[in-house]
């Protein structure tokens, strides 16, 4: 009998996971919030996954956090921000040798959750698919991309990858995880906060191709500093090739804004210019770049952290 994958966090890429397990036959059950969003969740009868215009609806279980059974398996597929009170209203249920795989981008979140639950392993994960909310309980799967996963105090692998593979979910374990997850917050660093500040999509950052240089310079000092060269390695060449690459698309951070949805700025931009100050590193660029962006959330009404 497989072990169930209990999920918290029905948003996009929960859901995409969610529906992808229980499509492949494993056993998956949804947590939520509390009576009233299980009530909501029920009468939609289940989860719904719009895939090339094709949707599919999944009735995966749903029950909420303070339910009494063990949890084995726990996928959290939460915001970043969320992610340490999540774990928390359900820590009590986490059984003897129970594994987390933690989905959230950026860094600092899984350090906070790790000390939450020190019996619990926990495996990060980095992950370049996308999907997003046309309403509720129904995600559209708009990105392919791959997940990489790995735990930086146990090198084994899992034995659990098979079923992601059986699932057609595109993953990779890592014992690099966090120059995984440093790449990819340097990344965000260098485009998110600069296409909410010139409104732009991701492509219009070719016409501030200098500013962009000037931050990558900083961020790759910072990776140096933190002991993290491969994730310095041809940085600026990366980032320019993301901007041309997704050129069309609103990052993630703009799209947030533009719907008035908290960011996730204190677990990228946030985390990186802590991070500077606790080496004693002085990145003005990165460090103004902090400023306007909180300035600019203000102005939207928005939290700044
Ligand atoms: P989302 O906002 O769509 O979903 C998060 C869900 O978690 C929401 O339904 C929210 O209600 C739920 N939640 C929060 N706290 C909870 C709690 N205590 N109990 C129960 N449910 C709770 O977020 P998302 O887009 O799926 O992003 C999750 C993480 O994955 C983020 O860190 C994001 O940056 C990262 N990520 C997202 C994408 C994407 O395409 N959506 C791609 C790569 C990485
Ligand atoms: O990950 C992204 C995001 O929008 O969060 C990038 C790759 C920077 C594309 O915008």
């Amino acid at each position: 009998m497989s072990t169930t994958w209990h999920i918290l966090g029905a948003g996009s890429l929960g859901t995409l996971w969610a529906t992808r397990l229980a499509r492949a036959g494993l056993p998956v059950r949804l947590l939520l919030r509390d009576r009233t969003r299980l009530q909501a969740y029920q009468a939609a009868g289940g989860l719904t996954l719009i895939e090339q215009g094709q949707s599919s609806l999944h009735p995966i279980p749903g029950e909420t956090c303070d339910s009494p059974q063990p949890i084995h398996r726990l996928l959290l597929a939460c915001k970043a921000y969320d992610a340490e009170a999540a774990v928390a209203s359900i820590a009590k249920r986490l059984a003897p040798g129970a594994e987390l795989i933690l989905l959230q981008n950026g860094l600092g979140s899984q350090d906070a959750v790790a000390a939450k639950v020190p019996e619990a392993r926990c495996i990060a994960a980095s992950s370049t698919e996308g999907a997003f909310r046309d309403g509720d309980w129904r995600v559209v799967f708009a990105g392919h991309g791959y997940t990489w996963l790995g735990d930086t105090a146990h090198p084994g692998a899992p034995i659990w990858l098979d079923e992601l593979t059986a699932s057609g979910i595109p993953h990779e374990w890592t014992t690099q995880i966090l120059t995984r997850l440093w790449r990819k917050l340097a990344l965000n660093c260098a485009i998110n906060p600069l296409t909410v500040l010139h409104d732009c999509r991701n492509g219009g950052l070719q016409q501030h191709q200098c500013e962009v240089a000037t931050l990558c310079i900083e961020l790759g000092e910072l990776l140096q500093c933190c002991g993290q060269p491969d994730a310095a390695r041809d940085l600026q060449q990366e980032v320019e090739r993301v901007i041309h690459a997704t050129a069309a698309n609103f990052s993630s951070m703009h799209q947030d804004v533009a719907n008035r949805r908290r960011t996730e700025i204190s677990y990228l931009l946030g985390y990186a210019c802590n991070a500077a100050v606790r080496h004693q590193l002085a990145l003005p660029h990165l460090q103004r770049l902090q400023q306007r962006l909180k300035d600019q959330l203000h102005l939207h009404g928005l939290p700044s952290d």
